[in-house]
């Protein structure tokens, strides 16, 4: 049977670059006539975790083909200062000459190869959408790999209307009391939790409206997701009541991977008196803090008022803490207050970079103050963890909205809340952590668990993701 070879662009960084190979893998899994080649953008500040992420990964994968891109000059500092989506879609698009001219060795090779297999696209992060125009040429269909969920697909596909329609300006926080209608958001959507980029005037709003833009032109989009969590938002695009104004959306997901990555700043001397620490808790007894794959975003008085908060909470807490780049602190220890840790021996841990599966699936865990990130809510979800919402940056807002009003699946500390805006105060985090540690009002845990077992059985053999793969294979061989 003829071969069929599928080109993937990652984003780099783990927020991006881990699912989408993780969804390569699980293509591999449904069909044994596929290969994957992989066009890894370096970026600096990810370099070292990409090249042992990759490395690992592609070790048991012969049927997975790494292509390094050369690498290309970062923008302009200046650019980063005026807002990190700019920034990134600026550093994607100085890629560009690399990745076309790629794709075009790539083509060649498979017309003159003696397995004559038949290239069926890309696969792009959707910061790489400007490579659609790239597979255009090369006559080849694109497919959006969605890293994060339906509701932010709706988000993506409200944006171009509003831009032409409504207003080509970016959203003003003043905006606050005009609530939003968006395609697959089931409730009326604030522009508070909207992500921080569409209300910058200095690229950011342009950028996304750029990305946004483009969603159109794929054939189809990926999303890791399932049609049992974000029922309203696949219903609407699945079930085609946007009326086809969408290209063919494929709910995949969770696309998870569940081993620990292997990180170059996991302290693994640090990792093993974490485990067997949490060994030694009593089940759902200690509630874990973790905040993404950036860097440390915290100031310094708002880690303090999160000692103090999980101070009062009187409960057992893992916490990781990173250290801003470019502060005057050196390690996290220097940014708590005065004997934190001393008054708090015993019942709760520090720690930097932890294996955050690992963590989540330990049975002493039971809450997770989590920044709202996508794949940190799905991994959460799937080991039946409830969080309480702490976003910061990106689309984490709107993640957290959506994790309260629509699903029920998280409590409320804030949606609100962003990087350099007002503080969370210590009162507000210790009531948030009691109440998912030591009440479960209304049977949260419950439904988090419920949704964790949906997660489960959608991505098995005949469930919903399952099928939504099977799909999307056929649909490549289709159009090959
Ligand atoms: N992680 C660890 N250990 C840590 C910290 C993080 O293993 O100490 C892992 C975590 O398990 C998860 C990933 O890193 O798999 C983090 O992903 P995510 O929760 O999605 O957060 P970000 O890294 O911040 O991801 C970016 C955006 C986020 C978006 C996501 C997917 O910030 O808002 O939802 O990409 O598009």
């Amino acid at each position: 049977m003829k071969k069929t070879e599928l080109i993937f662009v990652p984003a780099p960084g783990a927020g991006h670059l881990v699912s989408t190979l993780e969804f390569a893998k699980r293509l591999l899994d449904q069909d044994d006539q596929l290969l994957i080649t992989l066009l890894l953008i370096k970026m600096p500040a990810s370099l070292l975790f990409i090249d042992s992420y990759v490395k690992s990964l592609t070790a048991s994968q012969p049927r997975i083909q790494v292509i390094d891109l050369p690498e290309v000059e970062p923008p302009p500092m200046e650019i980063l200062l005026k807002s990190p989506e700019y920034y990134f879609c600026e550093f994607i698009e100085s890629c560009l000459p690399h990745v076309k001219d790629m794709v075009s060795k790539i083509l060649s090779s498979a017309a003159d190869s003696t397995t004559h297999h038949q290239v069926a696209g890309l696969v792009i992060d959707f910061f790489c959408v400007s490579m659609i125009d790239i597979a255009n040429e090369a006559g080849l269909p694109s497919f959006i790999f969605l890293t994060s969920n339906a509701g932010f697909l709706g988000l993506m596909m409200h944006l171009p209307n509003r831009h032409q329609q409504i207003s080509s300006s970016a959203y003003k926080m003043s905006d606050s009391d005009d609530e939003l209608l968006i395609p697959g958001i089931a409730d009326p959507v604030s522009p508070r939790v909207l992500p921080i980029a569409l209300f910058n005037e200095h690229g950011g709003y342009t950028s996304y409206v750029k990305l946004s833009q483009r969603f159109k032109d794929a054939k189809g989009i990926i999303v890791n997701t399932f049609a049992e969590l974000e029922a309203y938002a696949v219903e609407y695009f699945v079930g085609d009541v946007d009326d086809h104004q969408t290209p063919a959306v494929y709910p995949v997901g969770p696309v998870l991977n569940l081993k620990s990555l292997p990180h170059p700043d996991l302290d693994l001397a640090q990792w093993h008196k974490t485990m067997k620490w949490l060994d030694e808790q009593p089940q759902s007894s200690v509630v874990f803090l973790c905040f993404g794959s950036g860097s440390g975003s915290f100031s310094a008085l708002q880690v303090k008022e999160l000692a103090l908060g999980l101070e009062q909470s009187g409960d057992k807490f893992l916490w990781s803490i990173r250290v801003p780049p470019s502060t005057e602190f050196k390690n996290p220890e220097e940014m708590l207050p005065d004997g934190f840790l001393e008054r708090v021996h015993g019942r709760g841990m520090i720690c930097g970079w932890t294996a955050q599966v690992e963590v989540l699936a330990h049975k002493a865990i039971g809450g997770f103050v989590s920044h709202c990130g996508w794949n940190s809510i799905l991994e959460s979800l799937w080991f039946g963890v409830p969080i309480v919402t702490f976003p910061i940056y990106a689309e984490q807002q709107l993640n957290a909205f959506r994790m309260v009003k629509e699903l029920g699946l998280a409590v409320e500390l804030r949606s609100d809340h962003r990087i350099g805006g007002d503080p969370v105060m210590a009162d507000e985090i210790a009531r948030a952590v009691k109440s998912v540690m030591q009440s479960d009002d209304g049977g949260l845990r419950k439904r988090v668990q419920e949704m964790g077992d949906k997660a489960r059985k959608a991505v098995m053999n005949g469930g919903s993701s399952f099928l939504s793969i099977r799909q999307f294979l056929n649909d490549i061989k289709g159009s090959a």
